[in-house]
């Protein structure tokens, strides 16, 4: 934070796929995606309440504490700064509701197609890993934080959708990692708050993006990103991780540097060639691949261009 310029983050509406890919997905940069939410029947249905009513009986586990929803949505609607609800982050949108629910996220945002991550994997524990990207549901309240700054697993990229209420977002390059401390995917400093300097003197090099996040726009978060986040009212919001041509390369990285077993020097070689393979596999299925497998219908405009 040593310029005064202020590092600022793109809005783009109805961007074409092409130019998402050129400007955005090839080149690992962040872009605020709007337009392509406004047919969601979500925006005007999805609310706290909309999901206490509907699916209040069912059991959640958030931040290891099971509670059933409605009672989960009441500590949301008596959330404050001071007293922040916790944060429901890995509720998997089709299983809570079925196709009734994904129905209301409907054209889903095209740019995270297509997604390599769902689908049959020889080995069984890459499979587990990479299937574990599913559509997934963000509820949280007012003044809840996300509690730690971290890129998102195997270096997939994210998108966030923004349902209901504001989120504010500080994201930072990869290459900032020394300065965040971070080990892995986790930085060591957790509270933008407070960051100690004694302890973290460089953290002063850092070169944050800091926005806000409005119901109906996407962000796009590029693998390797660093990111945290803190809910400006009461939120609702889906995301899913996803991995392609782009980033696959990355993927295959992360996973030769952080599973144990892909640390062998064969073992890993060999791990690297098949899904190296399977990447080209994957390309021949085209620019949606992996819909089918989240249970989802994409929005396809990149076919009309
Ligand atoms: O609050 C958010 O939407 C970010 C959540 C996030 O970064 C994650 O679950 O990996
Ligand atoms: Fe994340």
């Amino acid at each position: 934070m040593e310029t005064t310029e202020t590092l600022a983050i793109a809005r783009r509406r109805n961007l074409p796929y092409a130019e998402f890919e050129r400007d955005y997905l090839i080149p690992n940069r962040p872009v605020i995606l709007t337009g392509c939410m406004e047919n969601w029947p979500a925006l005007s249905k999805w609310s706290p309440e909309f999901f206490k009513r509907e699916y209040g009986a069912a059991s959640v586990t958030v931040e290891g504490e099971e509670s059933t929803l409605g009672a989960f949505i009441d500590r949301v609607l008596d959330s404050s700064p001071a007293h922040p609800s916790p944060y429901l982050k890995d509720v998997v949108v089709k299983d809570l509701g079925g196709r009734k629910l994904m129905n209301d996220i409907e054209p889903f945002c095209e740019y995270s197609f297509p997604n390599w991550l769902p689908g049959d994997y020889l080995v069984s524990k890459v499979k587990n890993l990479f299937n574990s990207a599913q559509i997934e549901l963000f509820i949280g309240g007012e003044g809840t934080k996300l509690g730690e700054i971290h890129y998102d697993y195997i270096h997939a990229h994210t998108v966030l959708c923004q349902i209901y209420g504001r989120k504010a977002f500080t994201v930072f390059p990869p290459e900032d990692a020394p300065w965040l401390y971070a080990k892995g995917p986790m930085a060591a400093i957790k509270d933008l708050d407070s960051v100690d300097r004694e302890r973290f003197p460089l953290f002063d090099r850092a070169t944050p993006i800091s926005f806000v996040q409005e119901p109906g726009e996407i962000v796009f978060l590029p693998s390797g990103w660093w990111h945290t986040t803190r809910l400006l009212s009461a939120s609702i919001a889906v995301g899913v991780n996803f991995a392609n041509a782009s980033n696959w390369a990355a993927v295959i990285q992360d996973l030769r540097e952080s599973s144990s077993l892909a640390r062998l020097p064969l073992v890993g070689t060999a791990l690297a060639t098949y899904l190296s393979a399977l990447g080209r596999a994957k390309e021949a299925r085209g620019p949606f691949a992996g819909a089918d497998e989240l249970g989802i219908v994409p929005a396809q405009t990149r076919l009309e261009a």
